[in-house]
């Protein structure tokens, strides 16, 4: 494919003209990019492909597949498309698929095309050269579709095939999302070839109400380790429990179940219901997520698209939209309940001017400018402890919704234990602020952590979405500190709270805290002090993601 590798990184505008543009978060050099798509590592180079409008930065159906290459999953090259829609197979869209690592170490891909009759059908592709080490050239097989629309489900409710895992006997396995009547439903086929695939009589997982599943991801984690595990595990015994992750397009939320996947009955038990406020991977904005295992550092790793919350006639103005979340391992807690996420290692490299202090006392309503990091490019841990827990205020009965409770009660609403968190993107009079805080609230004898981002203030212009996301925290506050690490990258701000327990991404476009203006504080607007155990902060330096000259 000829088309957008040819510009030079030097073409695009400069980020003093560019203040939303990210430093160290993937986006392609301009138009518009969503979904990660078969992420894969394959002889030690990370690929990333991802849905992309080669033509504008607004949203198209007819989707093309970008791609891009990294050697340490920061710095990446831009290579040339690796999908368009050419082939009846395809011709009015190239939507989401994954990746798959064959024995004999062959990669090869799969994706949902949209049909001549506007199908949604699920093709097959394998690279032109493997001695290729960037596989810039993919051919798509002549015999798609390998799966086509079932009888049963609407054109465009079927789509996005998972990667394939292998099984004992030698047969190969993936999912396909769909719906019928707002049953949410995981399609399983099986294949001995990877071209003839067989629907199983039954679906891997279907749920009522749900609406249509996108995106579907579905691999094992152990339950006594960090490591990751490779999706084709082989006998996976109870050493290993299955995550079963949903796209709900109605709620743009991803969703996820943990669970015991029985390969000789094919099915999947699921240890609790799906619902769309509990297990969410993130619970600010990150969609389409999907997860590879990588054999090098022997991790799993998750990517998602953080879409834009600025208005289209900015969009289109700066020529862009989208960006993927800064790649994070996964695996289970501890408590087997809860997948815990954390910025892959490698962000280290970016890492300078390092700035920490330990012990320090906020006093209730006040703050402390943390100085000598450039605020707007930053990684940030700080960690709480409290003391008097007892004085903590009782947590109103009607108070379930997360979310609501931190709509309702934003960073200015004084409580007892909180809002205490950090200020991020914050303008020198505060009239521009991120903030992401807890509160903590006593409930039946015990301790409940609120975690919220308010994006209330997050910026002067009108007619942008400014919400205010919130989750609780699986700790107590009793045995444990409360941390919060938070990446502030220009217009992203993503932050794991609980060492990862729970994640909120958002994004904002400040217009006073941009560049060298950008501040960033520690606060604590609730009554009772609060101890900052220790802060660490380092400013970031910028990644190069570089366009592949011919
Ligand atoms: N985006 C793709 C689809 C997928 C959706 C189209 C999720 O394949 O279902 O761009 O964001």
């Amino acid at each position: 494919m000829s088309n957008s590798s040819n510009a030079s990184e030097s073409l695009f505008p400069a980020t003093s003209e560019q203040p939303y543009r990210t430093a160290f978060h993937f986006q392609p050099p301009q138009n518009w990019m969503n979904d990660p798509n078969g992420p894969m590592c394959y002889n030690g180079v990370y690929h990333l492909f991802y849905q992309y409008n080669p033509f504008g930065p607004l949203w198209n159906l007819r989707m093309y597949w970008a791609h891009s290459v990294s050697h340490d999953l920061i710095n990446w090259i831009h290579l040339d498309l690796a999908f368009a829609p050419t082939e009846p197979f395809d011709i009015n869209g190239c939507l989401s698929g994954s990746a798959t690592v064959l024995p004999g170490n062959k990669p090869i891909m799969l994706y949902t095309g949209i049909d001549t009759e506007n199908r949604q059908v699920q093709n097959l592709a394998v690279p032109k050269d493997l001695s290729d080490p960037y596989l810039r050239e993919w051919v798509k097989h002549t015999g798609n579709p390998i799966i086509s629309l079932p009888e049963e489900i609407q054109p465009d409710d079927f789509r996005d095939p998972t990667t394939t895992w292998l099984e004992e006997d030698g047969t190969w396995r993936l999912l396909v999302g769909s719906q019928k009547d707002k049953t949410g439903i995981a399609f399983l086929y099986h294949s001995g070839d990877f071209v003839n695939w067989t629907k199983s009589d039954s679906p891997l997982h279907k749920v009522s109400g749900t609406g249509m599943w996108e995106c579907v991801d579905f691999f094992p984690v152990w339950v006594d380790s960090t490591n990751g595990v490779d999706t084709s595990i082989i006998n996976p015994s109870n050493r290993v429990k299955h995550v079963l992750k949903l796209g709900i397009q109605d709620h743009g939320k991803d969703c996820y179940l943990i669970g015991k996947y029985s390969a000789d009955k094919e099915n999947y038990v699921p240890e609790d219901e799906l619902t769309l406020s509990t297990l969410r991977l993130d619970y600010g904005m990150y969609y389409a997520s999907k997860s590879f295992f990588d054999p090098v550092k022997n991790r799993r790793i998750m990517t998602a698209w953080v879409n834009e919350s600025d208005s289209e006639a900015d969009v289109i103005a700066r020529g862009w939209s989208g960006v993927q979340s800064f790649p994070r391992s996964l695996w289970l807690d501890k408590n087997q309940k809860q997948l815990l996420q954390w910025p892959i290692e490698e962000i280290e490299m970016l890492h300078q001017n390092e700035v920490s202090f330990h012990n320090k006392k906020l006093d209730g309503g006040s703050s402390l400018e943390v100085l000598g990091i450039t605020a707007s490019q930053a990684d940030v841990k700080i960690s709480f402890k409290l003391a008097n827990l007892e004085e903590a205020e009782e947590l109103d009965p009607s108070w379930v919704d997360p979310q609501l409770i931190c709509s309702e009660n934003d960073a200015s609403k004084k409580g007892k234990f909180g809002p205490f968190g950090l200020l991020a993107l914050a303008s020198s009079d505060l009239r521009e602020q991120t903030a992401i805080f807890f509160r903590v609230f006593r409930k039946n004898g015990r301790y409940v952590v609120l975690m919220c981002s308010d994006q209330s203030r997050s910026s002067m212009k009108n007619g942008i979405e400014k919400r205010t996301y919130g989750a609780f925290v699986d700790i107590d506050p009793q045995q444990d500190e409360i941390s919060l690490r938070t990446l502030i990258d220009h217009s992203i701000v993503e932050s794991f709270g609980g060492r990862g327990k729970t994640c909120i991404t958002t994004r904002v476009y400040p217009t006073l805290a941009i560049g060298e203006q950008a501040r960033l504080f520690a606060f604590n607007h609730g009554t009772e002090s609060v101890e900052i155990s220790e802060l660490s902060a380092w400013s970031m330096k910028k990644a190069q993601m570089k366009v592949e000259e011919p």
